[in-house]
């Protein structure tokens, strides 16, 4: 028996030596130490031994089932750390690799001055208002004064949805719905999108606009040129200079286009001014009466101004753009620049 149990010793160191799997260690295991295993056997045979001598043999076989066991448990330890080893070694980054960098969204250049001119008149103690920009002909012209075959009409060429449905061709419309809404005195600023059928280097079939509107009693020129004076200074520079110009239109009486001497040339002449020193920047006028009755306000005890300007010309004169079809075109490395 003793024999035996040497031979089982020996055989199985050998057949450790050449264990190279986890899998083949748990055989080792269970086939020489399990419960039902070859040295549980050789146990269970020790009636065969001579009585003086089972003591003894029982302690050797103990000695060889710990010995057996121990160095198992320690090639399995091996293995499970050159297991890891290799994972490691295949999840191995380098820290000292320069970062990809977080690339930064940004406003787009319009967006910006829109916020710009909306904090401005904010301050002034107006709210900013929006509204549809598929728009009844009647809101869009009819209430301003606008009336069917007029040449103002052929002056801001219109997309017809329907007979009677447009895309806004301004933001005034949500001007006459506020002022149906609510009485004076009111103060509001509309910017959005707009369109007219036009497309070159000046124009796109859809630009940005925004309109003020200040109704109360009492209001003139004076107001006008006020507000309209405090307004450019702040967007293009306290030393800018402005001139108020006569002009035209359905829905003022009188009217006013505002310039201001030119951020190129400094009022000395070039191409972006041509040649005239200033630069055309927004509309104005005192609304005029028929408007104010189509909403049914009293003209004789309300007077207001209204003012419109569009985003893309400030814009392009702000920041020295000669394209406007560059704000629509989503180019990365021009947008980037702002
Ligand atoms: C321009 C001119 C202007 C207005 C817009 C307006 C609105 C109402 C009543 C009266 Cl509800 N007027 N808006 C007035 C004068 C000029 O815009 O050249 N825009 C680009």
């Amino acid at each position: 028996m003793r024999e035996e149990l040497r031979a089982l010793w020996e055989r199985t160191l050998a057949e450790l030596r050449n264990a190279g799997t986890e899998e083949e260690l748990l055989e080792i295991r269970t086939r020489c130490l399990g419960r039902k295993g070859l040295l549980t056997g050789l146990l269970r045979n020790v009636g065969t031994v001579p009585p003086e001598e089972r003591p003894e043999f029982g302690r050797e076989c103990n000695e060889v089932k710990e010995d057996l066991s121990a160095r198992i448990d320690e090639l399995l330890a091996e293995l499970a750390a050159a297991k890891r080893e290799e994972v490691l070694l295949g999840e191995r980054l380098d820290v000292t690799l320069p970062g990809r960098g977080v690339r930064h969204g940004r406003l787009h250049p319009v967006t910006q001055v829109k916020e710009e001119i909306c904090r401005i008149f904010s301050g002034l103690g107006f709210s900013v208002v929006e509204g549809p920009e598929v728009e009844l002909d009647y809101y869009n012209f009819e209430a301003l004064n606008i009336p069917k075959d007029h040449p103002a009409r052929e002056m801001q060429d219109t997309f017809y949805i329907e007979d009677d449905i447009v895309l806004r061709t301004h933001t005034s419309p949500v001007q006459v719905r506020i002022m149906e809404k609510v009485r004076p005195p009111v103060r509001v600023l509309s910017p959005g999108r707009v369109y007219r059928r036009d497309s070159d280097v000046s124009h796109t079939p859809m630009f940005h606009q925004i309109e003020g509107l200040l109704v109360d009693r009492g209001i003139t020129f004076g107001d006008l040129k006020g507000v309209l004076t405090v307004f450019l200074k702040q967007v293009f520079g306290e030393d800018t200079a402005l001139r108020f110009r006569p002009s035209f239109f359905p829905f003022t009486e009188p009217s006013a286009e505002v310039d201001i001497r030119c951020v190129m040339c400094g009022g000395r002449g070039c191409r972006v001014c041509g040649q005239s020193g200033w630069l055309e920047i927004l509309g104005s006028g005192m609304v005029d009466p028929e408007v104010f009755r189509n909403v049914g306000y009293d003209a004789e005890e309300f007077t207001g101004f209204a003012f419109g300007l569009g985003l893309e010309r400030i814009a392009m004169l702000k920041f020295g753009i000669s394209d406007i079809r560059l704000f629509f075109d989503n180019e990365m490395r021009f947008l980037e620049q702002f």
